[in-house]
């Protein structure tokens, strides 16, 4: 069930003017593509907003329109806005913003992870919606607001983005038919798909025959993961679509039922990314680490050297897996 409304989010933002729009540590196409188009779509109404991202974007994400106005966090940007929109997560995990974000000012958040209890002035928070993208969507819908070739491309890179281009068992048939009015809109999926899976550096793909070396396998077949450790990665700039590209190999094991990423972050801290079929909820692991997500896609950071976070989280999943033990 939605927590919150559309109506709620729609007229809590008609009341401010200058505001902030941020997303989640980590950004993928869906935070930084509903971010977007939210802002063009305010612009078209007269405010004035801005986009600031937690985490750097990269290269990566310079196909998407308006991505070259989007500034990164620091502790120089000046913070003096009248309200404050988080998409696509929770106020606190917006790094180095989140203190800003839970520091009084007005937050108006719009998300789709079940693990939101959703907060703030006015939320939207719906677990059904395969992307936050389709709740911009249905906002952009609720003023009636024009739907631009930039704002659709935008949308469209975030519902591609969430839902591994319309393969997930997250994808409905409202899904596709918004797919379906960002393309008539000038959505190009073919060009965007490009973007999504066929841009990396050399530097990436060489990641990823790093990381399958470190395939295993549970006993059973039915868990799988991969490790990534600091040095790996030698100094490249890690992007949230790491994860999505490393991650679908042990996921692709036909006999797995929960992926795994276990991604060295310091000497004692590890990320770890899960992702699940059919009956595991993986949020709900995460969620014993502190993290949370999706019921087929979560993650959480765990204070621990990588073999020690491993060790638990395989610990965890084994029992998910086998409720008798
Ligand atoms: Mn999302």
């Amino acid at each position: 069930m939605p927590r919150g409304s559309i109506e709620q989010v729609a007229r809590a933002i008609e009341e401010y003017h200058r505001i902030l729009i941020t997303w989640h540590v980590d950004p993928d196409p869906d935070c930084v593509g509903s971010g977007l188009a939210l802002q063009m779509i305010l612009e078209a109404m007269g405010k004035e907003v801005t986009c600031i991202s937690p985490d750097p974007l990269g290269d990566w994400y310079s196909f998407l329109p308006g991505a070259h106005r989007c500034k990164v966090y620091s502790l120089k940007i000046p913070l003096d806005f009248s309200a404050a929109i988080v998409v696509d997560c929770e106020a606190s995990r917006c790094g180095g913003l989140s203190e800003y974000l839970m520091s009084g000012l007005p937050v108006i958040n719009i998300d789709h992870h079940g693990t939101n209890p959703g907060s703030g002035v006015a939320f939207y928070v719906d677990p059904a919606a395969a992307a936050t993208g389709e709740l911009i969507y249905a906002l952009r819908d609720h003023w009636q607001s024009p739907l631009s070739q930039d704002i659709a491309t935008n949308l469209y890179a975030a519902l591609a983005g969430d839902t591994g281009t319309f393969r997930f068992s997250n994808t409905t048939a409202s899904t596709l038919r918004i797919a379906s009015r960002l393309v008539e809109a000038g959505a190009q999926p073919a060009e965007i798909a490009v973007h999504l899976y066929e841009n990396r550096p050399y530097e990436a793909i060489d990641l990823m025959r790093q990381a399958l070396n470190t395939l295993e396998i549970s006993a059973d077949g039915r868990a799988a993961w991969l490790n990534l450790t600091m040095e790996m990665l030698d100094g490249q700039q890690w992007i949230g679509q790491h994860s999505e590209d490393i991650i679908q190999f042990p996921r692709m094991i036909e006999t797995v039922q929960v992926a795994m990423l276990f991604r060295e972050v310091d000497q004692g801290s590890t990320k770890v990314s899960f992702r699940s079929r059919k009956d595991i909820d993986v949020s709900a692991i995460a969620k014993q680490f502190g993290g949370g997500g999706h019921v087929r896609a979560a993650g959480c950071t765990i204070d621990a050297p990588l073999a020690e976070a491993r060790a638990q989280v395989l610990y965890a999943v084994t029992r998910e897996l086998n409720p008798s033990i």
